[in-house]
């Protein structure tokens, strides 16, 4: 049974779930999320009604959050690049780091951004603050974790790399991380020479216009 993906290649969070999935050559149908296409967005709301993608059918189960995705991957779909590790205590680093990723790169990132396509008298300065305030503090605690490591958790590439990549993409292009974070600068250069995150950033190539914000003409 083919696994299928519910997703948008232009989004962060199925960028994770697709750097996971190239990472070991994970064979899965794209179900394209596209507004023109009914028949899709009605399949994606009867499976998951919190409609945030992506969203992974495999035969009769459902399963949903990119990170949850991911661990389903590796138990249930296995290759060659294990993305957790089996020792839970190593386990738990990169889970921590993911975390990370998510609740302080990404969430800022995604305010900073569904605040610019509200109408200007709905939106909301004091929140877009603070959002920008999280990032630089987001920024300055990575900067020090990155000076020893090379992926997030240390020496492996793990599943808190699949979420990094396209958060910290994203994130520089809302608030650029500033010269003074060199070891983030650097960590995102190497998320973007890795293959598997390539590819996913160039699959999203032809969507960069859609970016709320207007892309930068770079990466
Ligand atoms: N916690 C979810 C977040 C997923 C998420 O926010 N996806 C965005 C696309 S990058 C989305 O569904 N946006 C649509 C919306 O907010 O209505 C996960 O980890 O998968």
């Amino acid at each position: 049974m083919t696994l299928k993906l519910y997703a948008h290649p232009f989004s962060s969070y199925c960028q994770k779930v697709l750097t996971a999935l190239y990472e070991n050559d994970t064979p899965f149908e794209l179900r394209l999320l596209a507004h023109d296409d009914p028949q899709v967005m009605a399949e994606f709301a009867e499976l998951w009604p919190i409609r945030r993608f992506p969203v992974l059918v495999d035969g009769s189960r459902t399963v949903v959050e990119a990170s949850i995705i991911i661990e389903y991957l590796g138990l249930y779909h296995a290759g060659a690049t294990p993305l957790l590790p089996t020792d839970a205590r190593a386990a738990l680093e990169v889970r921590s780091m993911d975390r990370f990723f998510d609740n302080y790169v990404s969430t800022p990132q995604q305010k900073i951004v569904y605040d610019s396509m509200r109408a200007e008298t709905e939106r909301d300065p004091h929140a877009v603050a603070d959002a920008r305030a999280m990032l630089d503090t987001a920024y300055a605690w990575l900067d020090k974790v990155m000076a020893t490591r090379e992926w997030a958790a240390g020496d492996t590439f793990s599943l808190a790399d699949c979420g990094a990549g396209p958060f910290l993409f994203y994130a520089d292009w809302t608030h650029a991380i500033g010269a003074q974070f060199e070891h983030v600068r650097a960590y995102r250069k190497r998320l973007l020479a890795r293959p598997s995150f390539a590819r996913a950033v160039d699959e999203a190539r032809p969507y960069r216009p859609l970016f709320p914000l207007g892309a930068p003409e770079r990466d």
